[in-house]
């Protein structure tokens, strides 16, 4: 049973009402076990329809949370019923995807054990996210004003722009040109008050004790609206096993870079002699940092300030173009392939898909069950955008027209100006949401659908 509920928590020494969605013991969100069923009731003890969106998840499509899409939204008061297998294990997350309630902490993990979760193994959850005081409808108003963006923002492709093909092959570096413009990556253009790690700030961080000489287990979910970061071990090496829930062959890294929905299963040694470890996050292209500490044999904690000593520079596709799938998809032709250009405009805050802001006239990209599927994701403006993939886990194959067995996963980062090719198995017959991950680009109309003919 899990109940979404307003709660209090506080930020910078101030109260501040947020939602989430709890067990009626506390705990957030789910741990269970791959080969159980998924079988939840929900609870909306809100004043105002909600509905929980299984991040990672392959259920039935009509039980996929997506309001006006997967069915309707839970009404004040009213619950909703779950049952449907768990095909694999890994690091989910929960988060609700009716209008801006994400930005109000709606989100938890879904944690589902399987062989890879060793005996001696201490798991420890990173929940980021980002914090405002002004309320999500404000924000959003703001960006549409153009009040929290930064100039030359959105210089995307005009309605006009060739639909597909005209970026093919391209490379673009920060500073490159787009539509006569000379653009940097425009990044964070909401300003946010704090940054969050299990709803804490590092001014009052989660301490979690661990066993010196042992092994820990890094289970980090990015629940941000907006904000990526670049987890940072300090001297500590972390050992990256997997990306959203699946495996990858290992990559031993001291900073990781977590766009908006990812997931990153890390493990780590924790040194024999007392210390305290913090496992940071700094927000990209910024120097403001979030993070919990890892204290073994009791060791002081230091107050870590709220900003690295450094500006962290915009996330890259490095680490992605070095991932390599642990169970790849068997490499076959794929017999349907869509581009999806991913486009803007600056008036307004219009955000949109092959230049076309979602609504409900937009029929599905069509799809059948059976095939392998391609999405060319091309990046037309100078924002990076997560793109997620509902009901379905995809195999990144290829960046900037070069073809490689890249990582399984379900949100895959598309920097301004570039290609991004991913591959997957028509397996989950429904209606089936594709969208950015950003919150309010989402909200704005970069979204669409997946429909089985
Ligand atoms: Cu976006």
């Amino acid at each position: 049973m899990l109940r979404i509920a307003r709660r209090s928590i506080e930020v910078n020494g101030k109260p501040a009402s947020v939602l989430g969605i709890r067990q009626p013991d506390g705990t957030f969100g789910i741990r269970t076990q791959v080969g159980d069923r998924f079988r939840v009731h929900v609870e909306n003890t809100l004043e105002e329809p909600s509905l929980i969106h299984w991040h990672g998840l392959t259920p039935p499509w009509q039980q996929d949370g997506v309001p006006g899409v997967s069915g309707p939204p839970i009404p004040p008061g009213g619950s909703a019923d779950y049952d449907f297998p768990l095909r694999f294990g890994g690091t989910f997350w929960m988060h609700s995807h009716q209008g801006l309630q994400e930005q109000l902490l709606l989100a938890a993990p879904l944690i589902i054990r399987d062989q890879r979760d060793l005996p001696d193994q201490q798991e420890v959850i990173v929940m980021l996210a980002d914090f405002s005081f002004t309320p999500p409808d404000q924000i959003f108003a703001g960006l549409k004003k153009g009040g929290g963006m930064s100039p030359g923002a959105m210089t995307g492709a005009s309605p006009s722009a060739p639909a597909s093909g005209g970026m093919k092959g391209m490379t673009m570096a920060p500073g490159m040109t787009m539509g006569g413009t000379a653009a940097k990556p425009d990044l964070n253009d909401v300003k946010y008050d704090a940054f969050l790690a299990n709803d804490r700030t590092l001014g009052d961080p989660e301490v979690v004790k661990v066993e010196p000489g042992g092994r820990v287990l890094l289970r980090i979910i990015n629940s941000s609206s907006m904000s990526a970061f670049h987890v940072d071990l300090g001297p500590l090496d972390g050992e990256l096993i997997a990306v959203d829930g699946f495996r990858v062959a290992p990559v031993v890294a001291r900073r990781f870079p977590i766009a908006v929905a990812q997931r990153l299963d890390i493990r780590l040694a924790i040194p024999r002699a007392p210390a305290a470890h913090p496992v940071l996050a700094v927000l990209e292209g910024e120097s403001r940092q979030t993070g919990v500490i890892l204290q073994a044999a009791g060791a002081p904690i230091t107050r870590i300030p709220d900003n690295a000593s450094t500006a962290s520079p915009a996330l890259t596709l490095d680490l992605e173009r070095r991932l390599r799938a642990a169970q790849p998809l068997k490499p076959r032709k794929a017999e349907r392939v869509h581009t999806l250009n991913l486009t803007g405009e600056m008036a307004g805050y219009v955000w949109s898909i092959n230049n076309v802001a979602w609504n409900k006239d937009v029929p599905p990209l069509p799809l059948a069950a059976g095939e392998r599927v391609e999405l060319i994701f091309v990046n037309k403006t100078p924002m990076p955008h997560p793109m997620h993939l509902h009901g379905h886990e995809f195999q990144v194959v290829e960046i900037d027209g070069k073809r490689f067995p890249g990582a399984v996963r379900d949100t895959v980062l598309v920097p301004p100006g570039r290609r991004v090719v991913v591959a997957f198995d028509a397996n989950n017959p429904g209606l089936w949401a594709l969208h950015c991950h950003l919150l309010y680009h989402l909200d704005a109309g970069m979204f669409t659908t997946l429909g089985y003919v």
